[in-house]
């Protein structure tokens, strides 16, 4: 017998794939090429799901979105230089919204490299990946590969979650090591994302302050979504009697029909509560740091969340919880006692009031059928099919078309909601869409600005190769914003906001097999959204909305520097 017979050894491509297997990971975002194409195939025959794309942004895109949905990081797999970078953008917009992922990528070798001798694709990546992600890491030797994997999977989900890079150079997927000793270097993490138990004093601290508070408010982020603490969350807000709001991301957490529910008055709780128990929410731009006249008066906050340095951010926090938000409203929740009394009813009064007036306004407002649709019409149709299917999961980007869809679409059940998120990041459409789908088999919609739309346009392809039941809804106003502008310059340009008028976005989904709809009334988006999500198959509504409809940025058009809006 030969050598390789009495002693079988395992390569760097086994050890990968053995190595993420061991940790659970069953399905790798990516997209083929040197040096990874191997990896893919052999990925896909050792029963791991390989979804590939045509474009990395949108893998890792779906790598986030899918970590954000199961706790466990997203795998997005790329090739050197140009595939990288086009993964990163993905890597940094996951670890700002807190999402686990974990982007590898084939290098170049590190000797060319490293004296910049123009090896193919050459790149010094994990330097460049080092400051846009939580860590990264390199491995150079097969034996090594288990501990690689094994430290990304750590620091995707422990703590605060976020991106990592693991670089790994073309070489080491040929090297070959003893078979035994290579299944012995893989590691199964133990407890990837360990609990964190809240000070006692800091609950109590925490508890004081609420129980003193004649207006308080619970403001709810998407990390309070990511927790998968929905029950305690719920019995929190339910016991205290507290008012709520939740960020974009944590509607659903609760139902958005909920009587405690704030959402419709969120100007006049912001302004007038005096204490503001946030959970899993960063006081960033989305909150105006905390200041300014969106607050109104002076208010005291309690902040629960994972990471020590995000207190006093933006302002002082009197009382810090820190710990993972399930064992903080759990610890909470223990020591509300039996006799906690409920806000005043000056309070919730006041609040119900406010909202009754907003939802009587929107009410009316839905009911409209203008033609073209406008952005009510049409998400007062996709409002009801959300209503009628609550566990399908909603992806949404734009401008009016987030905005509107935000405070329109109600959401009944935790994480069904994907959107631009922290940095109101164009391009997540489809990446989301097919990550919602691959890791829930849930129907997805996909709410998308004709704008938002063209930046993941392509996947649709992707969507119908892999048959994903996604209802992909393009709101055509034929431009950024809208379709109006002009050039002032008199040149035959058209201004640079607006695109081809009345395109026909429904033919690109046709083009690859799927089916596409081109919707100019509310009867025939609401049937095609019905057909859609009741068949699950690839679909694409080309919704026709009046090119009027839009405003600049729609609710944030304050953040353009603009001399002409100061005058
Ligand atoms: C909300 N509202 C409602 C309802 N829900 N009225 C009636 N019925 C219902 N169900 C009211 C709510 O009280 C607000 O009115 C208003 O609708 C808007 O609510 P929203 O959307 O929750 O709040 P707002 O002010 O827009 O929130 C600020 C924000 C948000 C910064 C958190 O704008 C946001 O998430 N923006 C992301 C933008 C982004 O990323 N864009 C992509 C880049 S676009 P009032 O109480 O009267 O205020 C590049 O150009
Ligand atoms: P939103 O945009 O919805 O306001 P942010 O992304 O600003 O939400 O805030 C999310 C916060 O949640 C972050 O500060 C993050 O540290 C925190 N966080 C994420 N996961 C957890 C967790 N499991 N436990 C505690 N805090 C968490």
């Amino acid at each position: 017998t030969s050598k390789s017979q009495e002693e079988p050894t395992i390569d760097g491509f086994h050890l990968v794939i053995d190595a993420l297997k061991l940790n659970d990971i069953d399905t790798i975002f990516g997209l083929p090429g040197i040096p990874i194409t191997d990896l893919t195939r052999m990925a896909q025959a050792e029963g791991i799901r390989v979804i590939s794309f045509r474009h990395e942004q949108h893998a890792g895109n779906a790598a986030a979105a899918a970590g954000f949905l199961t706790q466990k990081p997203g795998i997005c797999l790329t090739v050197s230089a140009p595939g990288f970078l086009n993964g990163l953008t993905a890597l940094a917009n996951a670890t700002t919204n807190c999402f686990p992922m974990i982007l590898i990528s084939g290098s170049s070798e590190r000797e060319i490299v490293d004296l910049q001798q123009g090896d193919y694709e050459e790149m010094d990546q994990l330097a460049i990946a080092k400051p846009l992600c939580k860590a990264a890491f390199r491995v150079l030797h097969a034996q090594d590969i288990g501990v690689g994997i094994a430290r990304a999977i750590r620091s995707a989900v422990s703590g605060r979650p976020g991106g990592v890079y693991l670089d790994l150079p073309a070489k080491l997927f040929s090297q070959t090591m003893d078979a035994a000793a290579g299944r012995k270097s893989l590691i199964r993490v133990v407890d990837p994302a360990p609990r964190q138990i809240p000070a006692p004093d800091a609950v109590n601290r925490a508890l004081d302050l609420l129980r003193g508070a004649k207006k308080p408010l619970i403001l709810l982020g998407k990390g309070a979504a990511y927790a998968q603490a929905d029950a305690d969350i719920r019995a929190l807000v339910e016991k205290t009697g507290i008012p709520y709001l939740p960020m974009s991301m944590a509607k659903g957490l609760l139902p958005d029909t909920h009587a405690q529910s704030a959402a419709a008055a969120r100007s006049f709780v912001l302004q007038e509560a005096d204490v503001v128990m946030l959970v899993g929410a960063r006081l960033n731009w989305l909150l105006s740091h905390g200041k300014g006249k969106t607050w109104g008066g002076p208010k005291q906050f309690i902040q629960v969340d994972i990471a020590p340095t995000e207190i006093d951010s933006n302002v002082a926090i009197a009382a810090p919880v820190i710990g993972d938000i399930g064992s903080c409203v759990s610890a909470l929740l223990a020591g509300l006692g039996s006799g906690w009394a409920k806000p005043p009813a000056e309070w919730t009064g006041a609040i119900a009031e406010r909202k009754d007036k907003n939802q009587s306004k929107m009410v009316a407002t839905l009911a409209a059928r203008p033609s073209p649709m406008n952005f009510h019409s049409a998400l007062s149709v996709i409002r009801d099919a959300v209503k009628a299917r609550p566990d399908a999961i909603v992806v949404n980007e734009g401008a009016n078309t987030l905005d509107f869809a935000r405070s329109i679409v109600d959401m009944y059940e935790p994480r069904k909601r994907l959107d631009v998120g922290t940095w109101g990041i164009m391009g997540i459409g489809m990446g989301f869409a097919v990550a919602a789908a691959v890791v829930t088999g849930k129907p997805v919609i996909a709410i998308e600005g004709d704008s938002a739309f063209g930046f993941s346009g392509m996947e649709v392809e992707t969507i119908c190769r892999y048959n994903l039941p996604v209802c992909v809804i393009v709101f055509n106003n034929n431009g950024v914003y809208g379709g109006t502008d002009v050039n002032a310059s008199g040149t035959s340009d058209v201004a640079p906001t607006v695109f081809v008028k009345n395109a026909r976005y429904d033919k690109l989904m046709e083009a690859f097999g799927g089916v596409g709809v081109h919707a100019t009334t509310a009867e025939e988006l609401q049937a095609a959204l019905g057909e859609a999500v009741a068949s699950g198959r690839p679909t694409l509504i080309n919704a026709v909305i009046d090119e009027t409809a839009g405003t600049e940025s729609g609710r944030i058009t304050s953040l353009n520097p603009s001399l002409a809006k100061k005058k």
